[in-house]
């Protein structure tokens, strides 16, 4: 037996952990945390360490695949189905224009960066602007805010310094996604307890990170746009913001003292049901705690719950009028390795247009922002006749059946495509409803780089790697013997030849990321570029790296460089500041003030449904995996166990859990780290609607529950994907 062991970066997530692949005879054995990075110190979780079983799965495609009229799926060679897409796509310009295309970047875009990218350049080539990713299914009101506030360019305060931190919304140390960094958050948290760090943790259960929590206010579902109000409201009636830090830096404060002046501490406790003096002490604590005090960061949770974009923008106001950033002569948190360098300054970039500019969707007034185009309305965009209706969609590794809000209408609109093309692993829900499927090259089959884990913190504050800290490595092993596996920058590139079209890929984009680094994105033409290697392309990609590339690669276990970068004073004639008195989200303060009435809880629908993450699957990767759904492969609806004696269920009963839009079947499970009002559920589970039967080898899928054109944020189309108004009721519903 030939065994090999080599340093690879798991990029399931986006703590990108350094590991060690065992590979035997030519297949993936082992993978375990490097005990010789010293970023991850050996450090894994499950998911990566079932890279194997992820890279072996019997379900995973080794060849591309092609529907037949019959809906019976035959092999088909790659250059084959590029020949056959390439003259469709090329058939429905022509006749429809190309609007008529459009793409949709799921998660699994992350692990590949040069595939987003070429993906991206391919839509710019056909000049189609129907490029839509997660992320507006995600927390688009991240982008949003930061436009409306304006960036500090001193960065983020660095949380394994501070001495407190508020979570609000989200599980760190399940999701690695915010606030506390993602490399082995558990170790952070506990050394940063240690030294005597107050955590403020905001869900309506206790999740791993609230259980950890010094205050753990459980409150309501949906109601932190209150609770955040009720903060500001606090802080500054008690006089407990940053005076100097608001007079030198900030504009919009009294605006905003108004706004907030309703969310009094009776207010905010009365209709988030908590106890008053929690929610002060909580508050307090915040504002007053220890000499170098954290910052505030939202999750998921907290942004699905309709008014997202606010959400997002309280979080940076509480954050600013607390003065709660980088200064001048402290050291940079986020310095950039393989991005290229940037001078940060304890300065403002000032606010920007950030929505209502560029594509305008044909529903609900959308349109294009910072935050890139609602990908909850592409379903309608797709089932909506006339000029301009979308009739070819190309999936990168998502997975909308399972994920997309409204899964009946999406089902729909995937049906009613002229064309659907999915680049996956294995044949997901999705694919099950594609013309093509585009078998790809797994992770460990493709050379790696830390690059995307630490660009993503130009999407919003708390995410990023806080370390100068790079690696990169080499491919750990060669596809599986009598595979015909496409690396997916090459699919588009080998459109692009087929279609004629010139190809410029840029090496970033979005999240204002161009706009803080001193060297401007690299465009690269492509055509000329045909013989270029994906370990080429990373290298021209990190071109204007502030660590060399060839640095970065003499270090395979990663490297945590010198270097040393302190925030520079502002500069003299700066005058821009950070804005937290934007008048058309302290408006919808007032909306949310008037909802409090229809917010009571109707008695049809007694519980709230929240979201929450299974630490061992990626959304709807690893569902299908013995290694890790271990004997149970559905999602519960997990309930408080007194909820369950009063409806008279056991666990691992059949129930039915309606919402006002569809109902789903589940298997109930007891849980007493929820409020007895709240069920929870996880997501991108399920088949078909027509597989109801099948609820114990394939869960529920939650988007069901969902409708996208009644309750959303106005900006991004980002539907109420939490506290969802559901009734639950034993037995299955046919
Ligand atoms: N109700 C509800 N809805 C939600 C959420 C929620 O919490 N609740 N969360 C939202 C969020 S935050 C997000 S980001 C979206 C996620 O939405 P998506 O990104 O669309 O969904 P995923 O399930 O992550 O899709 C991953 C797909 O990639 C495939 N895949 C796995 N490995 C690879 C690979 O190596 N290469 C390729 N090409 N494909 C691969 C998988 O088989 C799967 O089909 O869902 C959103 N929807
Ligand atoms: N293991 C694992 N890691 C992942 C993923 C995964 O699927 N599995 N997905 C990745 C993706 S795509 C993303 S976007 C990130 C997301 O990362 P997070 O935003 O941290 O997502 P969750 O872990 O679901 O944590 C959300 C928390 O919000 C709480 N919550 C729900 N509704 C509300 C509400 O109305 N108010 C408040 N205050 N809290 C609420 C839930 O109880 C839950 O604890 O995680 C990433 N990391
Ligand atoms: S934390 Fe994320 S990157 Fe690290 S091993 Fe787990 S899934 Fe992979
Ligand atoms: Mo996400």
């Amino acid at each position: 037996m030939a065994t090999t062991t080599k340093p690879g970066i798991c990029r399931i997530c986006s703590a990108h952990c350094g590991v060690i692949a065992t590979v035997t005879d030519g297949k993936l054995t082992k993978v375990t945390g490097d005990p010789d990075n010293p970023m991850f110190q050996g450090y894994s979780c499950a998911k990566g360490r079932a890279l194997p079983e992820i890279h072996n799965n019997p379900h995973r495609l080794l060849r591309s695949r092609k529907r037949a009229p019959d809906g019976s799926y035959a092999d088909i060679e790659a250059e084959r189905a590029m020949d056959e897409i390439a003259a469709k796509l090329q058939e429905l310009i022509a006749t429809h224009g190309p609007r008529s295309v459009a793409m949709y970047l799921g998660t699994n875009g992350l692990p590949y960066p040069a595939s987003a990218l070429m993906g991206n350049a391919f839509m710019r080539g056909i000049e189609s602007p129907m490029f839509f990713t997660a992320n507006t299914i995600d927390q688009p009101g991240k982008q949003i805010a930061l436009a409306a506030h304006g960036h500090w360019l001193g960065g983020d305060v660095n949380f394994h310094e501070a001495d407190s931190w508020l979570l609000v919304g989200t599980n760190p140390l399940v999701s690695k996604a915010i606030g506390i960094p993602g490399q082995n958050p558990g170790q952070g948290l506990r050394t940063a307890i240690a030294r005597g760090m107050k955590l403020i943790v905001i869900d309506p259960r206790r999740s791993q990170t609230a259980a950890k929590a010094a205050i753990h206010l459980q409150p309501r579902p949906g109601q932190d746009v209150a609770i955040l109000a009720g903060m500001i409201n606090l802080v500054i009636t008690e006089g407990l913001f940053d005076d100097r830090f608001i007079t030198e830096h900030v504009a919009g404060f009294d605006e905003l003292a108004r706004a907030v002046a309703p969310f009094t501490p009776a207010y905010v406790a009365a209709r988030a049901d908590l106890i008053q003096q929690e929610f002060v002490d909580a508050a307090r604590l915040f504002a007053t705690h220890g000499d170098r005090p954290g910052m505030v960061n939202a999750g998921t949770g907290a942004n699905f719950a309709r008014h997202g974009s606010l959400l997002e923008y309280l979080c940076l106001c509480l954050t600013t009028i607390c003065g709660r950033w980088q200064r001048a002569g402290e050291p940079v948190t986020r310095p950039n390795a393989m991005m290229p360098a940037y001078t940060a300054k304890a300065q403002a970039h000032p606010p920007y247009e950030g929505w209502g500019y560029g594509e305008q969707l044909r529903v609900r007034g959308l349109t294009d922002a910072v935050c890139g185009m609602p990908t909850a309305a592409l379903a309608d965009e797709i089932l909506l006749e006339g000029e301009g209706q979308v009739k070819a969609l190309i999936c990168i590794g998502g997975n909308p059946m399972a994920a997309w809000p409204d899964q009946r209408k999406t089902l729909r609109a995937l049906e009613s495509l002229e064309l659907l093309v999915t680049l996956d692993t294995e044949m997901s829900l999705t694919s099950r409803l594609a013309d093509y499927v585009i078998a790809p090259m797994m992770q460990m089959e493709t050379p790696a780089m830390t690059m995307g884990s630490e660009l993503i913190k130009y999407y919003t504050s708390g995410t990023g790697i806080p370390a100068p800290y790079a690696q990169y490595t080499e491919r750990v092993l060669e596809p599986p013997p009598d595979s015909d596996l496409t690396e997916e920058w090459l699919f588009f590139l080998g459109l692009a030849k087929r279609m004629g079209l010139e190809l410029w890929f840029v090496n970033f984009f979005g999240g204002g990321g161009g706009r803080f680094m001193e060297s401007p994105p690299i465009v690269l033409p492509m055509n000329a570029a045909t013989e270029l290697t994906t370990e080429e392309l990373f290298a021209q990609m990190c071109s204007t790296s502030r660590i060399p590339f060839d640095e970065v690669r003499r270090h395979p276990h990663g490297r945590i460089y010198d270097v040393h970068e302190v925030v520079e004073e502002r500069d003299a004639d700066c005058t821009a500041r950070l804005d937290v008195g934007n008048a058309g989200l302290l408006a919808e303060l007032d909306e949310v003030l008037e909802e409090d009435a229809s917010e009571v809880l109707d008695p049809d629908f007694p519980f709230r449904m929240i979201s929450r993450r299974h630490n061992n699957y990626m959304n709807s990767s690893g569902t299908n995996l013995a290694a890790l759904h271990r004997g149970k492969p559905y999602n519960p609806v997990y309930m408080h166990p007194d909820a369950m004696a009063e409806l008279g269920l056991q666990s691992g009963e059949l129930v039915t859990v309606r919402s006002p839009h569809d109902f789903i079947p589940s298997v109930v499970e007891a849980d007493d780290s929820l409020r007895p009002d709240v069920v929870a559920m996880h997501h991108a589970f399920g088949g078909l609607p027509s597989e109801d039967g099948e609820v114990r080898e394939r869960g529920s899928n939650i988007g069901r529950l969902i409708p996208t054109d009644i309750e959303y944020d106005r900006i991004t189309g980002l539907p109420r994907q939490s506290n969802i108004p559901v009734a639950v009721t034993a037995g299955v519903r046919d």
